[in-house]
């Protein structure tokens, strides 16, 4: 029993510490972050600029759009061929009374298969009418956001630990990740709270399409996506794409008012998923570095063809094309996050976790200024990086805090006021 604890505290270590690696042979200088040019979000591919949100919402924006699937995360299917809703269970008086607590399971159909992925939701006791709600994929299982003992542990939820092999979800780690989530935080300020356990969706492994929701969507005899189709990031996009499917024929969500968020690699998901799918309200990309709000073409920290060869699952086969290669990209970060315009989003870094590449992140979010001035908003509306703890918050908003790749308490009072601002300007002072 000890030798398993002492594995497992291992293991952690080893997830934590390559969450915040910052590997040797990649630049964290910025006087090598290099030149380059970033493609002008609005010039069309036969080179006319648009002046206009109706010739941006008609031309160009799907022109992006399917510029960011073919070479980058992959082409996703729409709804499956059957999906089902089920509420399993409901509490009134969760959490002393704070919240009651749902728990949905959606279910998929196709190609005589099903695939079950279990939603948890909190919302407010107390509070009037429909409320806005943050959704989120998390990465430990949905029994690890918050101590509650009512959250049910998935059966069938497995994980391959590098040390102890296959794990299952596990009492001992309800609340595991709960200062991620700053569920209490969140109920408080009038909000909800819908997460789903990410490895629902597909598994974060370079070898298993076989096991999630590829499956439901092959052509006879395939066993793996093509080079164009969707990868995992689409995939885990698409998951919360059917989240909201099911948030709008919940009548305690306001589904107009879904603010889709994610750190890191879910962060990744989280601007897909809130560029690809409009009916997301706001998008926040906690961390979300190389491969979503950071510029690629800039050399610092993840590069693109690292993050293909360390996750090769994670984007379409296409975008391995471009390892090395960051130049002849018809697109950058800038362009995904224009995609969200008029939209709010929310990009946040930290100061240590140089991977990501902060300012990178910045930029990316700066850049895409253009297309929401054709809105008539603000963007980002700032030139210069903030200092730490000084956050932005115009349409786009962008803050840096000190410390490392993770979600904090300062974190979520940032996204609450963002979203009290935009989604409940009635709640903001
Ligand atoms: C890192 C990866 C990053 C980021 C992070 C995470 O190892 O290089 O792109 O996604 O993992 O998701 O924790």
């Amino acid at each position: 029993m000890m030798k398993l604890y002492i594995g497992i505290v291992f293991a952690s270590l080893i997830l934590s510490a390559l969450a915040i690696a910052q590997p040797a042979g990649f630049n964290y200088d910025e006087a090598k972050a290099g030149t380059y040019s970033l493609p002008d979000p609005l010039v069309t591919i036969s080179g006319k600029r648009v002046t206009d949100a109706e010739t941006w919402n008609n031309v160009r924006r799907p022109e992006i759009l399917q510029l960011l699937e073919t070479n980058m995360y992959g082409r996703s299917p729409g709804k499956p061929e059957k999906m089902t809703f089920e509420l399993n269970g409901i509490d009134a008086h969760a959490l002393g009374g704070k919240a009651v607590r749902k728990q949905v399971t959606a279910s998929f159909f196709g190609n005589g298969k099903s695939l079950p992925m279990d939603i948890l939701i909190y919302v407010p006791t107390g509070v009037k009418g429909p409320v806005p709600v943050f959704l989120g994929l998390n990465f430990g299982g949905n029994h690890t956001v918050h101590s509650d003992p009512g959250i049910t542990l998935s059966k069938r939820w497995t994980r391959t630990d590098p040390v102890n092999g296959v794990i299952h979800a596990s009492a001992k780690d309800r609340g595991s990740a709960a200062s991620r989530w700053q569920v209490e935080k969140i109920l408080e300020r009038g909000y909800g709270l819908a997460t789903i356990y990410y490895g629902d969706i597909t598994p974060d492994h370079a070898d298993r399409f076989q096991d999630g929701v590829h499956p439901l969507f092959y052509k006879p005899g395939q066993t793996k996506p093509e080079d164009g189709e969707w990868g995992a990031v689409a995939a885990w996009a698409w998951g919360l794409s059917r989240a909201m499917d099911y948030l709008a024929t919940d009548k305690d969500v306001d589904a107009s008012r879904v603010a889709v968020v994610g750190h890191s690699r879910i962060g990744k998901t989280a601007l897909w998923a809130g560029a690809h799918d409009p009916r997301f309200a706001m998008v926040i990309a906690i961390q979300s570095g190389e491969g979503g709000a950071a510029l690629s073409k800039r050399n610092f920290g993840e590069t693109v063809e690292r993050i293909n060869t360390s996750f090769p699952h994670w984007f379409a086969g296409n975008y391995k094309k471009f390892n090395g290669k960051e130049a002849a990209l018809p697109f950058d970060s800038h362009m995904l996050i224009a995609l969200i315009a008029p939209r709010p989003i929310y990009v946040s870094s930290a100061q240590e976790d140089v991977w990501s590449d902060p300012r990178g992140e910045f930029l990316g979010a700066r850049n895409a200024d253009p297309v929401y001035a054709l809105f008539g908003k603000k963007g980002l509306g700032a030139n210069a990086m903030p200092a730490v703890h000084q956050p932005i918050m115009n349409t786009i908003g962008y803050h840096i805090r000190e410390g490392k790749h993770e979600v904090t308490a300062y974190d979520w009072d940032r996204y609450l006021d963002f979203a009290d601002k935009q989604l409940r300007p009635s709640a903001a002072n």
